[in-house]
């Protein structure tokens, strides 16, 4: 029997941003739970009840060490009853049934298998789901017209699920630094997203573009997917232009939490490096990766291979390894932002993540503050002005935030 006054009560302040949240925690178990129901919410298109969830996953993320007993829950924020019983079930029989029941449902299998296509949302989802198709076959087989994203994502399905590992985001990172430098001296490449928060792996990888000159990187991103093209790094691409200065969203506060940064969508082409084969028959080509000699005359004549399931040149086999079912490249989902170096500051904040820190930052700025933050800028609303900022740090203090470093918001 616990005897009550000895359980030590847990206190955590109410918003993620104020937390230092490590990818590390000591409540996996139950975190984990609740994040399940969070995507089976976002997954039926009920965001509010997702976003409930995902923040009392965050509540016991954050928490100093394993719960034990209800009675330490007592007073945290976030923890409505519907999570509480989720989690005494979870201590008391080791599971939750409605985890448990979610996880078997053939709805969320059904909406976790389409919606795992690229380019394929829970409304989508739900749509062909009462058109009776429940798997990539079925869809396959429906005749339904799939946009150019989606049916890139189900040409990759396999590749675009194997997690990015760092190696692969840093490979990836050169290619991509040396595009940008080719069409933009000086022009500055950095990781975002989950890799910056320090995690090993990623759905995709995050880069942010910019110039230390105001205005260079205008016109920018175009030239760097043409020549990401011309090397054939690319399997599909789509580029939307930064719609910002043209948006009458009124002050930092575009009408969706989308940013309008010009943004390209791609799915890379990253040869793989074969340690065995590379050591022996590797050289260092001109674009940086290991190619073996005597296969291919060049690796950007194996890169535009415009059909990439068969061997890029006459002898190509000897290293694609077809014959033995393995390929020497996979697919990659890369995600590239610019930004004008005045709104760098934002624009690195806001695609650091995780997207629930990003969303607690938001919500602390307006209701706490009367502020407006975007990935673009910070408004005060009652100053009636723009809140400059060079660093995230100065974005931090405006807020009236504890700095957190990026390792930190694994919220
Ligand atoms: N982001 C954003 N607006 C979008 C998409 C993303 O502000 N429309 C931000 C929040 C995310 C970050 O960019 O944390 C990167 O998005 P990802 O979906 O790639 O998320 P992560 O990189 O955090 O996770 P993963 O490791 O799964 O890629
Ligand atoms: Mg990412």
């Amino acid at each position: 029997l616990v005897d009550e006054t000895e359980v030590e009560v847990f206190s955590v302040p109410s918003y993620a941003c104020q937390r230092r949240t490590t990818l590390d925690n000591h409540n996996n178990v139950l975190a984990h739970a609740l994040s399940l129901l969070a995507e089976n919410a976002e997954l039926e298109d009920e965001d509010g009840r997702g976003v409930a969830f995902r923040r009392a996953a965050a509540v016991l993320k954050a928490l100093p060490k394993p719960v034990t007993s209800m009675m330490q829950l007592r007073g945290l924020p976030c923890l409505g009853d519907h999570c509480l019983r989720v989690i005494k079930d979870i201590l008391e029989t080791g599971t939750s049934s409605e985890v448990e029941a979610t996880k078997q449902s053939e709805r969320y299998k059904a909406l976790k298998v389409l919606t795992g296509i690229f380019g394929v949302g829970a409304k989508t989802a739900a749509r062909w789901i009462r058109d009776g198709i429940h798997t990539l076959q079925q869809l396959r087989d429906s005749g339904h017209t799939l946009n150019r994203a989606q049916q890139a994502g189900l040409e990759h399905y396999e590749d675009l699920h194997q997690q990015v590992t760092k190696a692969e985001a840093d490979t990836i990172g050169e290619i991509v630094e040396r595009a940008v430098v080719s069409v933009l001296p000086g022009a500055q490449v950095v990781l975002t997203g989950g890799f910056r928060r320090g995690k090993l792996t990623g759905h995709d990888v995050d880069f942010l573009i910019t110039h230390p000159v105001e205005g260079r990187e205008e016109g920018l991103m175009p030239k760097v997917v043409s020549w990401l093209e011309s090397q054939g790094f690319l399997l599909y691409q789509k580029t939307t232009r930064n719609s910002y200065l043209e948006s009458n969203d009124g002050p930092a506060r575009p009408a969706s939490n989308i940013d309008r940064f010009e943004r390209c969508l791609s799915i890379f082409k990253l040869i793989k490096e074969d340690k065995h084969e590379t050591k022996q028959l590797g050289k260092l080509s001109e674009n940086g990766l290991e190619t073996p000699e005597d296969t291919c005359s060049s690796l950007t004549h194996v890169q535009t291979d415009p059909n990439p399931a068969t061997p890029s040149c006459a002898k190509g086999q000897i290293h694609s390894g077809e014959d033995t079912g393995h390929r020497l490249w996979r697919a990659v989902r890369v995600d590239l932002v610019v930004s004008p170096i005045s709104q760098f500051a934002f624009a690195l904040l806001g695609w650091t993540g995780s997207k629930l820190f990003e969303r607690e930052l938001r919500r602390w700025a307006g209701y706490e503050k009367a502020m407006s933050l975007s990935s673009h800028a910070l408004y005060d609303n009652n100053q009636s002005r723009y809140l400059r900022a060079t660093s995230e740090e100065e974005i931090f203090a405006h807020l009236g935030l504890e700095y957190i470093p990026p390792s930190e918001r694994n919220a």
